[in-house]
Parts: structure tokens; sequence; C-alpha cells
């Protein structure tokens, strides 16, 4: 039988505190792989791309003999591609680009008064570095995720790195998407020392130009990695294990609710899959499915150990609202509503990373192909933070334009501020424009 920890909410007062004490989480990272990491970001500055080939054996037990994947590779990649995987990629690729136009921000000048303007300019961060894991599964839906708004936004330069197999390249579909996408510039790293390269740059036995900003998930070192380098660099979030947390009534579909927990449940013995129901029979149900199909699946021990795991649950509700304060309070990466009137439910989930309404919207279809991104914030994240997007590769500046009628219009104002904040200065800067 696969088990799942049960969590009787009912009759609990759902506030913040009690929710943010019981709901299943992860344990949080380890101090000691943090130190490890430090060490070895040191090396990496330090050393360049000799170290990160001496890492790279080490972890990845292959030493390319350039970092740097020749284009000829990426277009044999894309020439020997799968025409069904080629046609999947395609789609996948055609609806994420139709989404990110739409986000794309527009500029405003606002007038303030006569002669008085700010101008809220967007610009895109110039070069970008896209981490692509590797590990337990082959990621090139990653590529696209990543890819796709950083180019719509103009990122002027963009660099993939993503682990090295055996042959010394990242694998081939990972190489064939970042060709049909346009990027020439991939690298055969991984973990963080692929993070510390992209941070630091290199400019030994090759040239790597150092990002302003890193996106893109991996595991607990490249998390760590990446929270180290931010002082330096942008980064989008720092991403933990996969979660899902699904609002059920007892309208669900039991079979489609346990094969969603599965599915993310199959990505990493830490993911999270979250029930949460004001439906007892559901609950059963769905624990019962799983006892069906988790044997059913390929990789059925990763996922019954996720399953099992602390970070994972089906948690008891008195009624819907209950479920939806549950919910809020987990602030998951993927929500799925499976209740009678899905849109009015999810409409109320403001804490969510993406939130997949009913039956023909499983967290799947984001995975690949809904046009969503599926870089999404976890650990609680998303009560704070968003998924990526075309946002994520912009930065906002302000153009102050103001005429000399327009200046002393506030002149005073200015001089009364900076005196109350004793910095007169400041005023003068103003005043000293109008004296004859
Ligand atoms: N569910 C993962 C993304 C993914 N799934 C990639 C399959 N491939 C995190 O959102
Ligand atoms: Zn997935």
């Amino acid at each position: 039988m696969v088990r799942v920890n049960i969590l009787d909410f009912r009759g609990e007062t759902l506030n913040k505190r009690f929710l943010a004490q019981k709901l299943p989480r992860a344990a949080e990272t380890h101090a000691d792989i943090e130190r490890r990491v430090a060490e070895l970001l040191d090396t990496v500055a330090g050393g360049g791309a000799a170290a990160v080939k001496d890492f790279t054996e080490r972890f990845d037990g292959v030493r390319p003999e350039a970092l740097r994947v020749p284009e000829s590779a990426l277009a044999e990649a894309a020439a020997e591609l799968d025409p069904a995987i080629r046609a999947a990629l395609v789609e996948s690729i055609d609806r994420a680009r139709k989404v990110a136009a739409d986000q794309r921000p527009v500029d405003v000048r606002t007038e303030l008064a006569s002669g008085a303007f700010v101008t809220t300019r967007h610009l895109p961060v110039e070069r970008v570095g896209l981490y692509v894991p590797g590990g337990l599964a082959v990621y090139p839906s990653t590529v696209i995720m990543n890819v796709v708004p950083a180019q719509t936004a103009g990122a002027h330069s963009l660099a993939i790195a993503s682990p090295p197999q055996s042959n010394g390249l990242p694998h081939p579909t990972v190489l064939a998407t970042a060709h049909i996408l346009g990027i020439d510039e991939v690298w055969a790293m991984g973990g963080a020392q692929a993070i510390g390269a992209l941070a630091y740059g290199f400019d030994d036995d090759e040239e790597l130009e150092p990002v302003d900003l890193i996106t893109g998930p991996g595991n607990a070192y490249v998390a760590a990695a990446k929270s180290l380098v931010r002082s330096r660099v942008g980064i989008d979030a720092v991403a933990g294990p996969t979660e899902i947390i699904v609002l059920a009534d007892d309208q669900a579909d039991p079979r489609f609710v346990a094969a969603d927990l599965i599915s993310q449940a199959e990505h990493d013995e830490l993911a999270a899959s979250v029930l949460v129901t004001d439906s007892v029979e559901l609950a059963e149900a769905v624990q019962k499915e799983l006892d069906v199909q988790v044997p059913e699946a390929m990789h059925t021990e990763r996922i019954a150990t996720a399953l099992a795991g602390r970070q994972s649950a089906i948690v008891l509700v008195d009624d819907l609202d209950a479920g939806i304060a549950v919910v809020n309070g987990y602030a998951g990466e993927h929500v799925e509503v499976h209740t009678a009137d899905a849109a009015s439910v999810g409409a109320r989930i403001t804490n969510g990373g993406a939130v997949f309404l009913g039956d023909w919207a499983p967290v799947s279809l984001g995975d690949y192909c809904a046009g969503s991104n599926h870089v999404l914030p976890t650990m609680g994240t998303a009560a704070h933070g968003s998924g990526l997007g075309v946002h994520s590769f912009i930065k906002v500046s302000q153009v102050i334009d103001y005429d000399r009628a327009a200046l002393h219009e506030v002149a005073e104002h200015i001089g009364v501020l900076a005196a109350s904040e004793q910095l007169p200065a400041h005023g003068r800067a103003v005043d000293i424009r109008f004296e004859e």
C-alpha cells in the first residue's frame, strides 16, 4: 500500500501561524551544502574553465575537451531529432511565444504638470545565463520555458548551461531544442560549478562572458549556488523540489487526482504532492487509486518515496473555504482545483505559482504545452514571488524630464523636505538654479 500522511485540520482555526507550523514542508536545505558550495564557487572564481572541468570530471564522471558546445553539434542534434519530438517542441514553443508576446510591458510617459514628465521604461537584461538541469530526467521543455520569455523580453545575449552526459555533451534533445530556438551558445556544465561559471565567467582555456542574470531550476547544489552568487548577478528564484497541491471536493474524479499527484512525485523523491479535501470519501478513493496507479508507474519507488515523505500529505478540512485557506497558506508551485465551479474557486486562490482549473487542465499540460511557464516559485515563495515570464528578464528604469518652470513649481517642497532630513545640500542643488 502506498503510504501518505493524513493531516486532519477539521475543527481547527486555520490562521497563518497554525498553517506555517502544520503544513507539510520539506526539511530546510542543509547548511553543510551551502558551505561546500561556497568553497566550490571560490575555486571556480579563481580557477576558471580548468576548475569547472575538474568539477565536471568529479561530479559528472566525464572531462569534456571543450566546455563550449560546438555549433555543429547543435545543428546535428536538431537534424537527428525524432520528428514527433520536433513537432511537440514546436507546438510548445508556439504557445509559449503567444503568451509571452502578450506579457510585453508598455513604456508609459506620465505628465505630472506642464513640462513635468516621468517615463517608465522597460529594458531587457543584456546577458542571461539559463540553467537546464540534467539528473534524473532530461528537460528540453525547460529550455523552452527559459529561452522564450528571455527572447521575447529582448535579452541581447543568451547562454545555456546543462550538464554533460558520458559523451561530454548535454542531452541531444536539449541541444536540438536550443538550436530550434536559435540559441548558439551552449555550455556543457552542470551543478554549482555551472552557476559559478555563469556568474564569474572565465578566460583561461576558453572564454565565457559573465552574465547579468541566471534563471532556471536545479537541484539543492544549484539552488545553493544561485543564492550565493546573487550579490553579483540577478537570479530568478531559489528553486526547491517541485510541488503540486490539489483542492478537491466530492465531485472530483479520484483517478485524475491520483494521476496528477503521481505526475509531480515522479520528478524527485523530495517532490511534494498534497491533496486538500473536505470529502473523506474522495480522500479514500484517491488513496485507493494511488494503490492501483503507483505500482503501474515507471518510477514506482521514487514516487512512493515522495508520496510518503513529510512534504506530502492528504489534508482533511471542514469545507471549501477552509480548503482555500490551506491552499493559500501553502502557496504552492502548482495548484489544481477539482471542485464544482472550479473557475470561481480558482479565482480565490491568491497564492499559487500556476493555478489549473478543472478536469482538463492537469499540471502536465502546463509542464509542456499550455503556453504558460513551468519555472515557478516553490517552498511557499508563491506568496510573494512569480514564475518565469517576460517580466523576469526586464528591468524598469525611469526617465525624469522637467523644465525650468516645472522644477520651480516644486522647489520649495524639495527645500522643506531636504531640511527636514538635515540634508540642506539637496535643497541648495535646486535653489542655485534659480539665483540671478
Ligand atoms: N513540473 C516541473 C517541470 C517539468 N515537468 C519539466 C516535466 N518536465 C516543474 O514545474
Ligand atoms: Zn513536471
